[in-house]
């Protein structure tokens, strides 16, 4: 017999959703056969990570991006992730107002996810809340995460296709390949289109993205929008829908899907042999290890090999 909590989720109740969601973020767990019942329900939702620095226009696009897939009579789940978010656990105001638009719509789920989530286990939890989302019937699900540094990578982990918005500011040719989003996006956005330097930025991408085809030899498209005065955006999402379908069709989204799931099973096992290794007594040795400074002149690896070996 499932947990109430799942048949809640199965019945898209808000409120058994939210409740997972916190068990989750929180690392209490519901009890295993909990994932399990998840998991054979969440296979029928396409999940789409939005990354990119703060500010771009990403939630004013999510949003946007939300009515489209409503109006084609689909559901939606958003997960947003901003470690930039002053408030513990809480969404940017602005972000608030656009939720609130949602309350009591059950077509559409919004959840925001701050700071307070240690960022090594965040990919893991985005996951697993992604198949809550799935399991509730959400169609699409967006992952809105802010791209700093490694963030931009960890997308891939969580979602189908990954969305990368960019601004006109956004900087030169090095910087973009430095950032190695030419990894890891399938979609380019240019949003802020309104301000200088948009089409410059834009050409400049499409050049490195044509001369550094990636391995499948599929050369991502760049979108030129202007969230605010919701232009572009609708060329947006049936760029992101012909996508989905090629890549579908082609056996593409199958074998990320497999990597994916991989990748899942290989961040379980490493939690849990850590969690098992670093158990109280490891701790205390390894603090009676390295009492004071002077202990720091050994080197790290014979202090590592003894934890390890004794
Ligand atoms: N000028 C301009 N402002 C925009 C555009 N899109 C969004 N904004 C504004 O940029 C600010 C940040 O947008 P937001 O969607 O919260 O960015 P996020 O941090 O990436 O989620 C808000 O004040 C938006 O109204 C755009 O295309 N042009
Ligand atoms: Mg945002």
């Amino acid at each position: 017999m499932p947990h109430d909590l799942v048949l809640g989720i199965l019945k898209n109740n808000h409120g058994s959703i939210s409740k997972a969601i916190t068990l989750i973020e929180n690392n209490q767990f519901p009890p295993e056969p909990f994932f399990c019942d998840i998991h054979k329900n969440s296979f029928n939702s396409v999940r789409i990570g939005i990354t990119g620095p703060p500010g771009a226009g990403k939630s004013t696009l999510t949003n946007l991006l939300i009515e489209f897939c409503l109006a084609k009579g689909k559901e939606v789940g958003v997960i947003a992730v901003d470690p930039t978010s002053p408030f513990t656990g809480g969404a940017l105001l602005g972000d608030r107002v656009r939720m609130n638009k949602y309350v009591g719509d059950k077509r559409v789920f919004l959840r925001s996810m701050g700071n307070h989530c240690d960022l090594g286990g965040l990919s893991s939890k985005v996951q697993e809340i992604g198949d809550v989302l799935a399991a509730s019937g959400k169609d699409y699900i967006f992952f809105e995460t802010v791209g700093v540094g490694q963030g931009e990578h960890d997308i891939i982990n969580v979602a189908d296709i990954s969305i990368v918005v960019l601004v006109p500011e956004s900087g030169d040719e090095i910087q973009l390949m430095k950032a190695g989003l030419i990894e890891i996006a399938d979609i380019f956005v240019i949003n802020k289109s309104d301000r200088e330097g948009s089409n410059r930025i834009a050409s400049t991408l499409k050049n490195i993205l044509h001369i550094l085809k990636k391995q499948d030899n599929r050369e991502p498209s760049v979108f030129n929008t202007i969230a605010n005065k919701q232009k572009g955006v609708l060329e947006l999402f049936n760029g992101i829908e012909s996508y989905l379908k090629v890549i579908d069709k082609e056996g593409l989204l199958d074998i990320r899907r497999l990597e994916r799931y991989r990748k899942r099973v290989f961040d379980i096992i490493q939690n849990s042999l850590e969690t098992s290794f670093w158990s109280r007594g490891k701790q205390k040795q390894l603090i009676d290890l390295t009492k004071n400074i002077d202990e720091t002149s050994i080197d790290p690896h014979k202090v590592a090999k003894q934890l390890l070996y004794g």
